[in-house]
């Protein structure tokens, strides 16, 4: 018999689950004007106007084995690279536009050359297409919060032209599916309004995803924004509904789940600043310990995290992202057993920081320093032994109080969460 989607789901997120945490690339040509990946519907810029940045663009220095030992270092167990944003540019060599990184300056595949890098590394690798497209002169304009070509005269006056769009978006997916050898993730953005579904013509895209690359996980967003929604979240998805939950910028305050309490896969996406594109004057990045904090949060709640990198025009990624990465890497080295693999605990968030759990093996995460020995109410009895993660030293249970003396060293750095294996009293 047939499994079921919720089946067929659970089997093809298995690595997901385990993974954990992913590197999300937004590059393209608007690296160039450096103000996000949003600056030519933010400015209305024109087509003629934005040309600029397409007979310009050239990034000598893109090194996609670079990005992929950074993202491998930082801990990253997959990548997901913008192959075409909503701008329209395609990063990779599509026989269906000429709008594309090979007619550049560049002359390069830059997609093909990613996939490879980052295999080469042993991570996973996704393709993130944008079904918007401001180039197309057959994508309808819809007001100006989303279009700069909202005068689009061929659309208004033959709305049937959207069709002739969505032969095209479809048959780039295919590009993609059948071109770039396996893909492990398709990552699709974003439905709005009334343009969800089968204004997309859902159905028949997902047939096709799912004839090529039957193992491909897909996000929600052929359904949903990343303000979530879908019928990922009902006991009965779509056929196209995806196979796990895109919260944008956010941490769901209890993760994300059906409407029977059930965890469902999910993956929140945030940047490291405030652009998810090249921003030369966006310096307000987020510290090593928020990522850490985000990263154990999303775990805490049966999630994921995918942290987005914006790479320069030159095809390089910013200094001070590649430094909270590097120290990220430090800490998930020695921590990664609370990460990997890890997930909701069986018991409810401590007051002083957050639980994971793997198998009978619980983690706990002390983000505020307490004052005196640590109460482990709720766990009383359950306790076998208690080591630090990161080195494996001793930590003095109290059997009585259930409560832990912390060693002094567990304190010094508290700038950090420190990381404790509770193996419990039922571990096998
Ligand atoms: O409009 C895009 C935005 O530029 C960025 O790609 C994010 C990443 O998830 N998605 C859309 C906003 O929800």
């Amino acid at each position: 018999m047939e499994k079921s989607y919720i089946e067929q789901r659970t089997e093809r997120t298995e690595w997901f689950l385990e993974d954990r945490f992913g590197m999300f690339i937004h590059w393209g040509l608007y690296a160039i004007p450096a103000r996000g990946e949003w600056v030519r519907s933010d400015e209305q810029i024109s087509v003629e106007d934005y040309q600029v940045y397409f007979d310009e663009f050239n990034p000598q220095r893109y090194d996609p084995r670079a990005w992929a030992k950074a993202a491998k270092a930082a801990g990253m167990k997959y990548a997901v690279l913008t192959a075409k944003h909503h701008d329209g540019f395609c990063l990779f060599d599509s026989k269906l536009t000429d709008y594309k990184a090979t007619n550049t300056k560049a002359g390069r595949d830059l997609v093909s050359e990613f996939l490879e890098a980052f295999r080469e590394e042993g991570l996973k690798v996704g393709i993130y297409y944008s079904i918007i497209d401001w180039h197309h002169p057959d994508y309808p304009a819809y007001g100006d919060q989303y279009h700069p070509m909202r005068n689009n005269e061929a659309y208004k006056r033959d709305p049937s032209r959207f069709d002739v769009y969505l032969d095209y978006m479809h048959g780039q997916v295919r590009e993609l599916l059948t071109n770039y050898g396996k893909l492990d993730i398709m990552w699709f953005d974003f439905s709005y309004g009334d343009m969800i579904r089968e204004k997309w013509r859902a159905a028949e895209l997902m047939e096709m995803i799912r004839s090529i690359q039957p193992h491909i996980i897909v996000d929600n967003r052929l359904e949903a924004s990343g303000e979530g929604g879908g019928s990922i979240y009902t006991k009965n998805p779509s056929f196209y509904a995806g196979d796990f939950a895109s919260p944008e910028q956010i941490i769901p305050p209890t993760g994300v789940t059906d409407e029977d309490g059930v965890s469902i896969p999910w993956e929140a996406c945030i940047t490291l600043n405030n652009n998810w594109g090249y921003g030369a004057t966006d310096f307000r990045y987020k510290t090593a310990k928020t990522v850490i904090r985000r990263l154990v949060e999303c775990v805490s709640k049966n999630g994921n995290l995918l942290l987005n990198v914006g790479p320069d025009a030159q095809g390089e990624i910013p200094d001070e992202s590649l430094k909270i990465l590097e120290e990220v890497g430090q800490w998930i080295r020695r921590n990664g057993d609370s990460i990997y693999g890890s997930g909701q605990a069986d018991f409810p968030k401590p007051e002083w920081g957050r639980y994971t759990q793997k198998g009978n093996k619980l983690y706990a995460h002390i983000f505020e320093e307490p004052v005196g020995p640590i109460n482990l109410a709720g766990l009383a009895g359950r306790i076998k032994k208690a080591r630090m993660l990161a080195d494996g030293s001793e930590v003095f249970v109290s059997r009585p109080w259930n409560t832990v003396m912390f060693p002094d060293n567990a304190f010094f750095n508290f700038a950090r969460p420190e990381q404790l294996t509770y193996p419990l009293a039922d571990e096998r």
